[in-house]
């Protein structure tokens, strides 16, 4: 009996020191090698627009011009309707197309150049949330 204890006493240490180094030995080592597939996310470049609507109708609302951006053949008349009585204008950058003025309701017509490329406007009243384009294709 009393050597049976004796080594069984033995054992249970061996045991207790082997699961002490196994322990700290797992602590260490991982977390190495992982977190590294992340970087597959460069498409996003070149885009910043959306791809223009066709038509040549665009509607004037409170702060912002539906569609905001069209395409138009060379020449083609665009037309702008107000869907509300709060005044606003269409303007553009390139002088050489006729704007709006100022405007509480209706319509304004203009005929785009012929001359393809893109004709950025805005409403000068709300210069921040009113921007258009019409490009002419
Ligand atoms: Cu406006």
């Amino acid at each position: 009996m009393k050597s049976f204890h004796v080594r069984r006493g033995a054992h249970w240490m061996a045991m207790s020191l082997m699961l002490a180094v196994a322990g700290c030995g797992g602590d260490s080592g991982t977390n190495t090698g992982g977190n590294t597939g992340n970087t597959g996310n460069t498409g996003n470049t070149g885009g910043g627009g959306t791809t223009p609507t066709v038509t040549t109708d665009v509607t004037v609302g409170d702060d912002f011009f539906n569609p905001t951006s069209i395409q138009v053949s060379p020449g083609a008349t665009v037309t702008w309707t107000w869907s509300s009585n709060r005044v606003h204008n269409v303007t553009f950058a390139d002088n050489t197309i006729t704007d709006s003025g100022d405007q509480g309701g209706g319509m304004h017509e203009t005929a785009m150049p012929m001359a393809t490329g893109d004709y950025t406007y805005q409403c000068t009243i709300h210069p921040s949330t009113m921007q258009g384009s019409v490009t002419v294709e």
